[in-house]
């Protein structure tokens, strides 16, 4: 008689799962991913926004769990814990590893991107065409830039003898600028500069200055000398395998969202940097100092040769540098 009971028990359990395909539990894909930087930073609130849109898309059949601020893979571990699959996705900054990241590296390069969101999208552009084989191990969902760097600093830089020999933070790109100007590069992620900004380890840094306000940088740098020179290429990516188990029609919702996610990150950005020069004035008496024309060019006279260099390096490693160089530019000016 139990046993009867317990066969209609299954029957009727198959039954409702074969009329409730949709229930909340049936069905569902849960996803991890992992950023390395604190939750206020830009990184970070793309991949909320992109977890939402997810969610919605998918009318709740996929589920996005978030782990911000290194807690599940750190700034340099991420690409190879998401090949590994120890995060489901990631966020990376290629400036982080340029010798592994090349061909995406040159939009680091100063050829006068003007924003974040021409920057994310020339970024995004220039990896559906070359599909850059560093990236075969894993699915790219999006890709996006900084807005253009600038020098925040304790003490001010108003010349190019006030730079040299400062120990200034930079990575990639960035740090190849910085060096051509004499100062004394110290490679680190971001997720590491508050600390190092506080022990004295670095003077100052050179990014995008949105962090002036969302990691505080506006307590140490009183100073921010406005050179807008090159931006910081980052990829959302996904394990492969885990890309490749996901349901066609959910596939397609990611991938249609991926020029997009790029151009909103970019829009987003170039608006947080406003605010947060802003904000730095007004609440951190922080000094703004640009250049007069003559002094920009004596900026950028020493900055001339980083391309050409780069597109030798490019090509000593197999890569078609200066064809890289042309599509960068011509993407910019459209
Ligand atoms: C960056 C990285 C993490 C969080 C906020 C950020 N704003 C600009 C960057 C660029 C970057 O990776 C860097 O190291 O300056």
């Amino acid at each position: 008689m139990s046993q009867f009971f317990g066969s209609i028990l299954t029957v009727f359990f198959i039954m409702l799962t074969i009329v409730m395909p949709g229930s909340a539990e049936a069905g569902t894909t849960k996803l991890n991913y992992a950023n390395f930087p604190p939750a206020p930073t830009f990184p970070c609130v793309q991949m909320e926004r992109w977890k939402v849109e997810v969610e919605k898309r998918t009318q709740g059949a996929v589920k996005i769990n978030t782990f911000p601020g290194g807690t599940l893979l750190g700034a340099k571990g991420m690409m190879d814990g998401v090949i590994a699959g120890q995060a489901d996705i990631g966020c990376i900054c290629m400036a982080y590893q340029p010798g592994r990241f090349v061909i995406t590296n040159g939009v680091s390069l100063p050829l006068g991107i003007p924003n974040s969101k021409t920057g994310s999208l020339v970024l995004f552009d220039l990896f559906q065409k070359y599909k850059p084989a560093a990236f075969d191990k894993v699915k790219v969902l999006t890709l996006f830039t900084t807005a253009p760097t600038n020098i925040m600093s304790k003490k001010p830089v108003r010349t190019l003898e006030d730079i040299k020999g400062m120990d200034l933070r930079a990575s990639g790109g960035a740090a190849e600028i910085l060096k051509n100007w004499g100062a004394n590069q110290i490679g680190m992620p971001m997720s590491a500069t508050p600390e190092a900004l506080q022990k004295g380890v670095v003077q100052g840094l050179f990014s995008s200055l949105e962090v002036m306000k969302d990691l505080k940088f506006a307590d140490d740098c009183k100073y921010v000398t406005m050179t807008n020179t090159v931006v910081y290429p980052f990829a959302v990516i996904m394990n492969k395998s885990k890309w490749k188990a996901l349901p066609q029609d959910v596939k397609k919702i990611m991938d249609d969202l991926g020029r997009e996610q790029a151009e909103w990150t970019g829009t987003y950005m170039d608006g947080h940097v406003d605010n947060a020069v802003a904000w730095s004035k007004e609440t951190h008496k922080v000094e703004f100092i640009t250049f007069d024309e003559k002094t920009a060019q004596s900026w950028n006279a020493p900055l001339s040769p980083i391309t050409e260099k780069w597109i030798t390096k490019a090509d000593d490693k197999g890569f078609p540098g200066k064809a890289i160089v042309d599509d960068i530019s011509e993407l910019i000016a459209r």
